[in-house]
């Protein structure tokens, strides 16, 4: 059962987006997904770590991460056995600090390839599948009122989201709120809008813009205020009814128990990069639903392998705020051989051993930086 290492590589795939995709930190025209191929005596799998705008929105860069597994991870890990993941997890762990999307792309491919050896998807080796469906918002960011508009309107119209997400932070916040009421009365009371501000307010930014949000019938404001301000969040989360979710603010269970012992209420969006691989996220998930805190299935905009990966954990546990695992839509292409299903709002899961996801080689070729 024990899975052998035998080499590691790693390339930068450079994908477009189909439109400007504007966050409070960046607007993104291209997304790089770094791809990891770990061949093993007992077969190949396949991994990516993801983030937003080279180093705008996390500590790591694609291109750090990239060096991080070449030049620290690669050597520690081949040659190497493991029995499974807690065992690949502490050698990474005791070696390499931080480093956790580096370390998801990694934890990924081991079990694509401990799923493909055994014959059982990766959803089964982390506990098993509720559901083969799952829920996928849509972000409405293109920086602009109207056109985020029309999009709603088209993607309601073609049923293929009725949630959505907004983008703000980046304008000021009259601004900011003029333009998430005006989405939200467009698209209708029915339709759930939520907003993510990225960090972007101070607290009493935020206590104003919660306000309104709040009377707007806006139903979740995600990382309001910086991450570092875990004070701040806990006392929003207790003085507005309108809940918080928290992103940036945890990343590990570690964050998620410093938060529910302090008195947070509301939900964590998981990310299987924050956390260090999907293993390490569905820890966070448990410390969770220890304190009752909701969950949220949360996206770094990755192509469909990030994405999968991501979606075999998020199947495992209930998520009471849906998912945003919608990164490949906002792709011009990508580089596997069979896209996802997204339909009516969900999407599915794939069934096969392991990640269940066939790498198409010449698109891989085509797309890597060279
Ligand atoms: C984030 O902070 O949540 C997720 C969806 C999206 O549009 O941006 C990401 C990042
Ligand atoms: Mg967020």
């Amino acid at each position: 059962m024990s899975i052998t290492i035998e080499s590691i590589a790693c390339w930068l795939v450079d994908i477009p987006t189909i439109r400007p995709h504007k966050l409070s930190m960046t607007t993104m025209g291209c997304q790089t997904l770094t791809i990891v191929r770990m061949t093993c005596a007992q077969g190949v799998g396949w991994g990516e770590a993801t983030t937003i705008g080279g180093l705008s929105y996390g500590s790591e860069s694609p291109e750090s991460i990239k060096s991080a597994i070449e030049t620290y991870l690669s050597p520690l890990l081949c040659g190497q056995t493991f029995s499974g993941v807690a065992s690949l997890a502490a050698k990474m762990n005791a070696s390499v600090k931080g480093n956790t999307f580096a370390k998801s792309a990694l934890e990924t491919a081991f079990l694509d390839v401990q799923g493909k050896m055994l014959g059982l998807p990766v959803s089964a080796l982390l506990g098993g599948a509720l559901t083969e469906r799952l829920p996928v918002l849509w972000t409405l960011a293109s920086g602009d009122t109207d056109k985020d508009i029309d999009e709603g309107k088209r993607l309601l119209a073609e049923g293929r989201h009725d949630t959505f997400k907004l983008k703000i932070g980046a304008r000021d916040l009259k601004t900011d709120i003029r333009h998430a009421l005006a989405i939200k009365t467009a698209l209708g009371d029915e339709v759930s809008i939520r907003v993510d501000v990225n960090q972007a307010w101070d607290v009493t930014t935020a206590i104003k813009g919660m306000t309104e949000l709040q009377a707007g019938g806006i139903d979740l404001v995600e990382q309001p205020i910086p991450l570092w301000d875990q004070r701040g969040l806990i006392t929003l989360s207790q003085r507005f009814t309108v809940p918080i979710l928290a992103d940036e603010a945890v990343a590990t269970a570690h964050d998620g128990y410093a938060l529910a012992s302090g008195g947070f209420t509301g939900a964590y969006a998981l990310k299987i990069a924050k956390a260090g691989g999907p293993v390490q996220a569905l820890k966070l998930a448990q410390v969770a639903q220890a304190a009752g805190i909701a969950l949220y299935g949360g996206t770094l905009l990755e192509g469909t392998l990030g994405t999968v990966a991501s979606l075999h954990a998020w199947s495992t546990v209930t998520m009471q705020w849906g998912t945003e695992m919608f990164g490949p839509l906002l792709l011009k292409d990508d580089i596997v051989v069979r896209p996802l299903d997204f339909s009516h709002g969900q999407v599915t899961l794939p069934s096969g051993p392991g990640l269940g996801v066939e790498i198409d080689a010449d698109k891989l070729r085509h797309y890597a930086r060279t």
